[in-house]
């Protein structure tokens, strides 16, 4: 039975790929912050399989290091990383940008999922076995109006896909992006600061993916067979051409 730590655990792309990996026979470590939203998954897919939770701010370098160093043995076996936490702050012209919510995005996107990773990556190099999955975003592939510093902090996951990628090889360990489009999820409710009409309208009028859709590529990009790595997969719904051109009539 593989072990699998999915970052971001408590809603959207990370909460849908936790109840599919659990339906699918992976032990659990499950990260997040709101630790009531982590006690209740952990409760529902208990059912199906082990489940351990660690609530902890991914921007806490200290807190980062001492959650992963406390997981218990029965779990410390990890297979599978998906570094999914991550939001974005705002929507706003780079002039007008607040510099809290740029710092928030590159602490949360960037720096957040180094430290996730240089907390797991020993343990998979000691075993030379393990599977890193950095979720990025057609964000991270071109920039759109306003979408400035987000876009920054998701090609900068892309950049260090690719380079744990290339430094990684030769350890048995396989490092892979998912670059998802729309997904209907919490991201516009955080990017928009509980502004729920705001959040709505971003996916008016077309089919957006939903998180069960990325949950269902996460896991065959961990079921290939070993030599097989799915290094860079971008997915977007059928009515997205790019982030910028948008069929609503679709
Ligand atoms: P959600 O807002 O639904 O989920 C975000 C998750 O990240 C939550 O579980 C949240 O948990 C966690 N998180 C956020 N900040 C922190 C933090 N500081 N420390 C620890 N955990 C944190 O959004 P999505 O599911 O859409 O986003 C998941 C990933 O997918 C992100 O990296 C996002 O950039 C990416 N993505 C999303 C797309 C979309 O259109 N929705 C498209 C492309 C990529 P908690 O608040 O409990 O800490
Ligand atoms: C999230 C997708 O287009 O809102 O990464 O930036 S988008």
């Amino acid at each position: 039975m593989k072990t699998a730590v999915i970052t971001g655990a408590t809603s959207g792309i990370g909460k849908s790929t936790s109840i599919r990996f659990a339906l699918e026979g992976f032990k659990l470590i499950l990260c997040g912050r709101r630790t009531d939203r982590l006690e209740q998954l952990k409760t529902e897919l208990s059912v199906e399989t082990s489940v351990h939770i660690l609530s902890f701010d991914v921007r806490n370098r200290e807190e980062v290091m001492k959650q992963i160093a406390s997981i218990p043995e029965e779990f410390k076996d990890i297979d599978v990383l998906v570094n999914n936490a991550g939001n974005a702050h705002g929507l706003d012209p780079i002039q007008n940008g607040n510099i809290d919510d740029w710092d928030a995005m590159l602490d949360i996107n960037v720096k957040g999922l180094l430290y996730v990773s240089k907390a797991i990556i020993p343990g998979m190099l000691e075993k030379q076995s393990g599977h890193i999955i950095n979720i990025g975003s057609t964000a991270g592939k071109e920039v759109y109006p306003n979408g400035n510093v987000y876009c920054a902090s998701k090609h900068a996951v892309d950049a260090i896909n690719q380079g744990m990628r290339i430094d990684l090889n030769g350890n048995g360990i396989r490092v892979g992006a998912v670059n998802p489009g729309l997904t209907q999820t919490e991201f516009s409710d955080v990017r928009f600061k509980g502004d729920a009409n705001k959040a709505e309208k971003v996916y008016q009028g077309f089919q957006a993916l939903q998180p069960e859709d990325i949950a269902d590529i996460i896991h065959f990009v961990v079921t290939r067979p070993y030599h097989v790595n799915i290094a860079d997969l971008t997915v977007m719904p059928t009515a997205q051409a790019s982030s910028t051109i948008l069929d609503k009539k679709a």
